[in-house]
C-alpha cells in the first residue's frame, strides 16, 4: 500500500466554535513557505513596532500592517489609516498569497467573497498578550474578520457580546486559521501571555494576522 495515497485525512479539520466562528485547523500550511518570505518582505518594508495605546500604555504586542489600510494606536485613540505613521509612507500591498488565503478560508467558514483590504500583522514575544477587547474600529461588520496564527502556541480566549461572561480558551497552533463573522463578529476576545518556546518557523515568536474590511 502506497502510504502518501490516501489524501483524505490531510483535510484541514473544521470546529465550529459557535455560530459564526470557525476554526479550520492547520489551513495555512500548504502556503508556509510562500506566506513567510511575503511576511518578510512586509516587515522589511514596514517593521513591527510597539504601539502606545490612548491610555498610555505600550502594548505588548509589536505590530505593522499591509494592504489598503493598516490599524494604528496612539494617544489620541484606536483607527485604521493608510499611511504607516512611523515612515508617512502607504503600507506595503498586501501579498496575493495573503489574500488569496483569507478569500478561500473565509468561503470555507461560509462567508463567500471575502476582499479584506488591511491586514494587521501581529507579533507575541514569551510574555506579549492581548487583553479582552472587540474589534469595533471596522466599518462593516457584515464582514468576517479572518486571522492567521503562525509559530509557537498561543491561548486564544473568546466570550460573549458582554465583557463580564466568562471567556472560554482555545489553543493555537502554527498553521491555524479563524473566522469570525455573523453573531460572533462582535465577541469580546483576547490571547493569554506567550508561553517561552521554540518554533521551526519563527524561533521563539507567534506571529498573527488577521484580515478586515476597514473602509
Ligand atoms: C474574534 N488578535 O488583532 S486573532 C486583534 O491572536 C486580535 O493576535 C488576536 O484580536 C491575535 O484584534 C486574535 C483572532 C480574532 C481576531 C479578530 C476577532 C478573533 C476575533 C474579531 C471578533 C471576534
Ligand atoms: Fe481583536
Amino acid at each position: 500500500m502506497n502510504l502518501f495515497e490516501d489524501l483524505s485525512q490531510c483535510q484541514a479539520r473544521r470546529e465550529e466554535l459557535s455560530r459564526g466562528a470557525v476554526v479550520l485547523r492547520a489551513f495555512a500550511l500548504p502556503d508556509e513557505a510562500e506566506i513567510l518570505t511575503a511576511l518578510g518582505e512586509v516587515v522589511a518594508e514596514a517593521p513591527l513596532r510597539h504601539m502606545v495605546t490612548p491610555g498610555g500604555f505600550r502594548m505588548s504586542v509589536a505590530l505593522t500592517n499591509c494592504g489598503s489600510y493598516g490599524w494604528v494606536t496612539d494617544h489620541t485613540g484606536y483607527r485604521y489609516q493608510p499611511t504607516d505613521p512611523d515612515s508617512g509612507k502607504p503600507w506595503p500591498r498586501m501579498p496575493d498569497v495573503f489574500r488569496k488565503l483569507a478569500r478561500d478560508a473565509a468561503a470555507t467558514a461560509g462567508f463567500e467573497n471575502f476582499g479584506p483590504d488591511a491586514c494587521l500583522v501581529n507579533l507575541y514575544e514569551p510574555g506579549a498578550r492581548l487583553s479582552l477587547h472587540q474589534d469595533k474600529n471596522e466599518r462593516d461588520f457584515n464582514a468576517p474578520i479572518v486571522s492567521v496564527s503562525l509559530g509557537l502556541p498561543a491561548v486564544f480566549m473568546w466570550g460573549g457580546l458582554r465583557r463580564q461572561e466568562r471567556p472560554a480558551r482555545v489553543q493555537l497552533a502554527h498553521g491555524d486559521v479563524m473566522v469570525w463573522g455573523g453573531p460572533a463578529r462582535l465577541c469580546f476576545h483576547g490571547v493569554l501571555p506567550l508561553a517561552d518556546g521554540c518554533h521551526h518557523a519563527t524561533g521563539g515568536r507567534r506571529i498573527n494576522l488577521t484580515f478586515r474590511k476597514a473602509a
